[in-house]
């Protein structure tokens, strides 16, 4: 598995050291693009035990839009700023991916690879050949933050060749987030078969923003599905409410079942696949080395967290929070409230953040058990040094790149490979050089 893949494929190779990033290169991070925001883990003990805890001044200069609301504990924000040793190497393996959303690898390293609008699925070669669209996928809502999202490769993918993914579904009366499986049949021209549709996210609503959508497996085989609030008025006041999926994160088996040992499971007043509830927009979700799941959301303006997610657990949207609307009005009377649990950090002025890893390879030891997160707004990756379960560390990598960065996973080989969010999406790679 540590067999590094010495095959450069492509076009551009492009360089940095890691540790040249400045605060003089930093781009405006607090300024969202038109659409409102569109952004879905593992860990231990991130920081090797004889690394001292990080001090100094946090990475982050800009004022924040919320003044008046201030952390919950010390390092809940603003954690200070970090910067990797190693020198980075960033190749791009392929473009021409219109608005690319997720990477999934298949077990012979091939990645599939989604396109958000057009929902198509592509497999991409280690060297950056692209197939022709897998046929079979059924439509989607393409519409602003809808289209095909999320994409995983099943558990027992190696003999049930089955794959996994989210989109926005249309419907009669409105749309929702669905989540589908079926086998690849790979060749000349790929396509599915035996689709089944395993969750379709309730009540169906019309709305194309805050889809949710990530897809995590745990190693026991469960799928855990990140879901949006809608941002419609009438969706964001279901985010607490246990008889409405929406602002949910859900676990299910992969036929579509519910697992009995889920917290809310008997329940009258509660849909059974509910795991967590509270949550705005996730579009950053990965598990830690001890199994356990994070997630990063899209919070309003000043306002996206990072969370450890529990089960039967409330993380407190649209009630608590430390953001405002975009218009700078305010949403919460305070940033604390009985039953809700407190984010582990939060960022305002905020990053926009898609797509995440815990990073558990041996390409970068420095690396180990560190937060990866795509920013969309903040165009960098994002990296977070945990201890304790506390963020006592952030960097911001790779903003030469000038992209917005949608999606970050951990390649086989222990590389990072990122998805850039545009017309012309870029598939990266980044390496020790
Ligand atoms: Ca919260």
């Amino acid at each position: 598995m540590r067999a590094f893949l010495t095959t450069v494929a492509c076009s551009t190779l492009l360089s940095f050291a890691g540790t040249a990033q400045g605060q003089a290169a930093r781009k405006p991070t607090d300024q969202r693009g038109n659409l409102a925001p569109d952004r879905a883990a593992g860990s231990q003990q991130s920081v090797p035990l004889e690394e001292p805890t990080p001090t100094g001044a946090p990475v982050e200069t800009a004022p924040p839009n919320v003044p008046e609301f201030k952390p919950a504990f010390a390092g809940q924000t603003r954690a200070p700023a970090v910067k990797t040793r190693t020198a980075l190497q960033v190749t791009e393996v392929a473009s021409g991916f219109n608005h690319p959303w997720a990477i999934a690898f298949l077990p012979d390293r091939r990645m599939l690879v989604t396109e958000k609008p057009t929902g198509k699925l592509f497999i991409v070669t280690p060297q950056g050949k692209k197939s022709a669209p897998i046929e079979g996928l059924p439509p989607v809502d393409g519409r602003n933050q809808g289209g095909l999202l999320d994409v995983e490769v099943g558990p027992d993918s190696a003999t049930s060749g089955l794959i996994y993914w989210s989109y926005y579904e249309p419907r009669e009366g409105g749309n929702g987030l669905a989540v589908a499986r079926a086998k690849l049949v790979d060749g000349a021209k790929p396509r599915i078969e035996g689709l089944k549709v395993i969750f379709r996210m309730q009540p169906t609503l019309e709305s194309t923003l805050h889809a949710g959508g990530r897809l995590v497996f745990t190693p026991d085989g469960l799928l855990f599905i990140t879901l949006g609030e809608r941002s419609v008025m009438e969706g964001r006041v279901q985010a607490r409410d246990l008889k409405s999926d929406f602002g949910k994160i859900v676990r299910i088996r992969p036929d579509g079942s519910i697992p009995q040992d889920n917290p809310f499971v008997g329940r009258k007043d509660a849909r059974p696949e509910i795991w967590s509830l509270g949550h705005r927009n996730v579009l950053s979700a990965a598990l830690d080395s001890r199994h356990r799941l994070w997630e990063v959301e899209m919070g309003p303006r000043g306002g996206d967290e990072l969370n450890l997610v529990e089960a039967g657990k409330d993380y407190g949207w649209p009630t608590i929070g430390y953001g405002e609307e975009y218009s700078g009005a305010r949403i919460h009377k305070s940033t604390q409230g009985p039953g809700m649990e407190q984010p582990v950090y939060y960022w305002d002025p905020v990053i926009s953040p898609s797509g995440m890893t815990i990073y558990s390879g041996d390409l970068f030891p420095e690396w180990k058990g560190n937060v990866f997160i795509g920013g969309l707004s903040s165009q960098a990756l994002v990296r977070l040094v945990l201890k304790n379960d506390r963020v006592v560390g952030e960097e911001r990598l790779l903003l030469d790149q000038d992209s917005r960065i949608r999606e970050v996973v951990q390649g086989p080989e222990g590389a990072l490979y990122l998805l850039t969010d545009e017309r012309n999406g870029r598939l990266l790679k980044v390496t020790p050089r």
